[in-house]
């Protein structure tokens, strides 16, 4: 594949003419979760999947918005996105001419803030890229990898035996990194028993904001479970308190919510906010700022991963792509389609093979089809954006 990506190349990714973009499909469909989904903010049953297709040339590109139901993770909801998408940011560039993914991403840089919705535009925008080049995503964003590792992420459970059974399940799997949710109440003792039964996989460990510089002691217990890292402990805007935090800390802290886009990630390595990042394509925007924040990372030397939202088969193969560029050197939070949904809205469904690896596709596109008369039985609404 061609080489990595850098500033630069987030220009090169275009065709050799310009593109006018004809038309975009907003569609939520929703998905049963296999179990219910638990992290410090709240408990999953389902997941509201918001789909974007975007159409050029007579070629379409999916895109998937990472937002929720409700703004407990970030600030955007499945009704935000639907909103500045529509009102907003459609209409900036249907009818337009676009030149490359610089060009789409300076345009939706005109709005403040909702990364998530811009991403989801520019995740379109890029699959459509790919069709029309007859290449796969990743090699259009530079990806490098034919394989990326994967972990999974474990959400709380009510007894220690539960989550262990899960833990052994996915180390049966083939999965290369366990993650257990943690917070207040559910933490220290879970984390050391695990790690008691597992003295030598790959742990860390999620908290999603729930700790405050108060709880800094009960954080450094975890020093002894020798974790790969502590993921977003403090709050999901802070960078100060972290950089405090990870001081006093032998295990590296990763940022998730505090990382919302280039500058944000080099002022917390600045800062020694964290000493490892977790890249979320919607959290930070889309490609181009993904692209800007994965070449910081490789620069520094900053051990980087690809995090998850529990995304159908079109996000999630987005995420592959992702993990496939040079920089991403820790098993990302990507598991199969069966981890999440008993069936997924593309085929075939992303699998994980036994050495706990996905392959990076190599037909155009994604690499994986949409399932449209499932997807059509899932959806609960659909609006059709024109130029
Ligand atoms: O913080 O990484 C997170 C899921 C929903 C919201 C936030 C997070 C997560 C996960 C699951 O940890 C990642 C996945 O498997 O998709
Ligand atoms: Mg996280």
């Amino acid at each position: 594949m061609r080489a990595p990506a850098n500033a630069s190349s987030v220009a090169a990714i275009g065709l050799p003419a310009p593109l006018r973009l004809d038309a975009l499909e907003l569609r939520l469909a929703r998905l049963r979760l296999l179990e219910p989904f638990e992290v410090s903010f709240g408990r999953m049953d389902s997941r509201p999947l918001f789909l974007l297709r975007l159409q050029a040339d007579g070629h379409e590109g999916w895109g998937e918005c990472a937002a929720f139901d409700a703004p407990l993770f970030s600030y955007e909801t499945v009704g935000t996105a639907r909103h500045v998408i529509r009102d907003h940011l459609a209409p900036a560039i249907l009818g337009r001419e676009v030149r490359d993914l610089a060009d789409l991403a300076s345009r939706l840089g005109a709005f403040r803030g909702h990364p998530m919705a811009k991403a989801a535009i520019e995740l379109a925008f890029v699959d459509l890229l790919a069709r029309l080049r007859g290449e796969p995503v990743a090699r259009v964003i530079g990806g490098v990898r034919h394989h990326v590792e994967v972990g999974v992420s474990l959400g709380i459970q009510p007894t220690v035996d539960a989550l262990d059974e899960r833990v052994r399940r996915f180390l049966d799997l083939g999965y290369r990194r366990i993650k257990l949710k943690i917070k207040p109440g559910a933490d220290v003792p879970v984390v050391e028993e695990i790690r008691r039964r597992h003295p030598h996989i790959l742990l860390s460990v999620d908290a999603n904001a729930a700790y405050t510089l108060a709880d800094a002691a009960r954080l450094r217990q975890l020093d002894a479970c020798r974790l790969l890292m502590i993921e977003q402990p403090l709050a999901h805007d802070d960078l100060l308190d972290h950089a405090r935090l990870q001081m006093t800390l032998n295990t590296a802290i990763c940022l998730d919510e505090s990382i919302t886009g280039h500058d944000r990630a080099r002022q917390a390595l600045d800062t020694g906010a964290c000493r490892i990042v977790n890249m979320k394509v919607g959290r930070v925007g889309g490609y181009s700022e993904a692209l800007r924040i994965h070449d910081l990372c490789l620069e520094r030397g900053v051990p980087l991963w690809c995090g998850g939202m529990l995304e159908s088969g079109v996000g999630r193969a987005h995420n592959v792509a992702l993990a496939s560029l040079p920089g991403f050197t820790l098993p990302g939070d990507i598991s199969a389609s069966h981890r999440y949904f008993e069936r997924d809205v593309v085929v075939p469904p992303v699998a994980v093979s036994a050495d706990g690896t996905i392959a990076v596709p190599t037909s155009p596109g994604l690499g994986f089809e949409i399932d449209r008369d499932f997807l059509e039985s899932r959806t609960e609404w659909v609006e059709r954006l024109r130029a």
